[in-house]
C-alpha cells in the first residue's frame, strides 16, 4: 500500500491519485477537466500549473459524500495542523472564524514569523468574499446543516521552515448534537482535530448574565446543558486519551459586556502582536474563568475542567451587535481574535520559541 493521507473531507485515508483536474467555471457551472501536464518543457511552468490544479479523492468508504476535489499540493508538506470550533447554532463561529482568516491573511501574525496564504483556490474566492462582506458591515449566513467540507485550507510560511497546511473546520451547531447515531459523518473532524477551540456567547452560555432578559425557563436549561458540547464531548470520548487534546474556550460576542470589568480591559488591549507570554495567557485565563463561574456556565466550565492543556479568551468579532437588517451599522471592529489561535498553535507545537511551551498551563 501506498502512503496513506488523510482527506480532510470524507476524512477516509487514501493513496494520492496522480491524475490532476482543472477547475473551470462555463456558463456559471463548474466543470472539472483532467489536466496533462506531461507535455510541459518547462518545470517551472509545470510547476506552476500543478499548484493550481486538484485531485479527486476516490473516497474509498464510499460512505455517501458527494464527489471531492483536493488541492493538488495537499500531499506536498505532509499532515496539515486541524483546528475545529465547536459551539452551537449562532453563538458566532463562522463571524469568528472569518475575522480571524482575515486577521491572518492581512499580516497579524507576521511579528510572529508567520505568514499566511489561502491554499485551496476553490475556497479563496468564496472567502474573499465573506471577507469583504463583512468588512462592509454585512452579516453573514448561518452555516448550512451537514456541512462536509473544511471553511479555511490555508499553507503558513515560516522562515527556515517546510510550509505547513493548516485547515480549519467550521460546521452548523446542529451537526453536533447526539440526536441519532447515524450521524458520524456530521462533523466528522473531530476525531482527527489536533486542537479545538469551543465557543459559546453570554446570551445562552452565561445563564445568570442579564437573567431579566431571560426566561426562567431558558436560563435553567442554558445551564445545565450546551447540547452542542455535550454531543462533541461524547464523540470525543471515544478516544483514548481525549484530555491532551489541546483546547481553547473563547466567549464570543464579548462586546455585549464590554462595560464589565474584567472584560472591558482584555477588550481594549493590543491583539496577537509581541512576544508570546504564558502569564499574559494564564491572567486572561483566570479571568474568563471568574466570569464563567460568576454567571454559572457549567456546561463551558465542564469542558475547562476535562482537559489538560487549555486556555481560555474573551472576544469580539464584529465589536457590536447587527441592527437586526442583516448590518452591522457601525462597521466591524474585531477585537482580541487572534489570542486563541495564537494559544492553539502554541499548544500544538506549531508556534516555537520562548513562551510557548508555557502557553496553556
Ligand atoms: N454582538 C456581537 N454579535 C455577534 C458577533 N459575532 C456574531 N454575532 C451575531 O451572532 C449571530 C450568529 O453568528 P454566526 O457566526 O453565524 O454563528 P454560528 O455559530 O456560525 O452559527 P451556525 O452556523 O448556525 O452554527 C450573527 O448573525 C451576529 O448577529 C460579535 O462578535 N458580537
Ligand atoms: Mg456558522
Ligand atoms: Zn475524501
Amino acid at each position: 500500500m501506498g502512503d496513506q493521507v488523510l482527506c480532510p473531507v470524507c476524512m477516509d485515508h487514501i493513496v494520492w491519485p496522480d491524475t490532476l483536474y482543472q477547475r473551470e467555471v462555463r456558463e456559471g457551472a463548474v466543470v472539472w477537466e483532467e489536466l496533462d501536464l506531461t507535455r510541459h518543457t518547462n518545470p517551472n511552468r509545470r510547476e506552476y500549473e500543478r499548484r493550481l490544479a486538484f485531485v479527486r479523492c476516490p473516497n474509498p468508504s464510499q460512505d455517501g459524500t458527494e464527489v471531492h476535489y483536493l488541492p493538488a499540493i495537499h500531499n506536498d508538506y505532509g499532515r496539515p495542523i486541524i483546528i475545529g470550533l465547536v459551539g452551537r447554532g449562532a453563538s458566532g463561529k463562522t463571524h469568528l472564524l472569518v475575522t480571524m482568516l482575515s486577521e491572518l491573511l492581512r499580516g497579524a501574525l507576521s511579528s510572529h514569523g508567520l505568514y499566511f496564504e489561502v491554499a485551496d483556490k476553490v475556497q479563496q474566492a468564496r472567502l474573499t468574499e465573506e471577507i469583504e462582506r463583512l468588512r462592509d458591515g454585512a452579516l453573514l449566513q448561518a452555516t448550512g446543516n451537514q456541512l462536509r467540507t473544511f471553511a479555511g485550507y490555508l499553507l503558513v510560511r515560516a522562515k527556515d521552515r517546510r510550509p505547513k497546511p493548516l485547515i480549519f473546520f467550521d460546521v452548523a451547531g446542529e451537526d453536533f448534537n447526539d440526536v441519532n447515531l447515524t450521524n458520524s459523518k456530521w462533523a466528522g473532524f473531530l476525531l482527527e482535530a489536533d486542537a479545538l477551540l469551543f465557543v459559546d456567547d453570554p446570551d445562552l452560555g452565561l445563564p445568570a448574565w442579564r437573567p431579566h432578559a431571560k426566561s426562567p425557563a431558558q436560563r435553567s436549561a442554558a445551564q445545565r446543558h450546551n447540547e452542542t458540547f455535550d454531543g462533541a464531548m461524547n464523540r470525543l470520548r471515544t478516544q483514548q486519551r481525549m484530555e491532551r487534546l489541546p483546547i481553547a474556550i473563547a466567549l464570543t460576542k464579548a462586546d455585549t459586556m464590554r462595560y464589565e470589568y474584567p472584560v472591558d480591559h482584555w477588550l481594549r488591549r493590543d491583539d496577537a502582536s509581541g512576544p508570546l507570554d504564558p502569564e499574559l495567557f494564564r491572567a486572561e485565563s483566570r479571568d474568563v474563568f471568574a466570569v464563567l463561574q460568576r454567571y454559572q456556565a457549567t456546561p463551558m466550565l465542564n469542558v475547562y475542567r476535562q482537559f489538560e492543556r487549555r486556555t481560555m479568551h474573551f472576544v469580539s468579532a464584529t465589536g457590536g451587535p447587527s441592527d437586526g437588517t442583516e448590518h452591522f451599522p457601525r462597521g466591524v471592529r474585531p477585537s482580541r481574535v487572534l489570542q486563541p489561535l495564537v494559544a492553539l498553535l502554541a499548544m500544538t507545537g506549531f508556534i516555537t520559541g520562548p513562551g510557548a511551551e508555557g502557553i496553556g498551563r
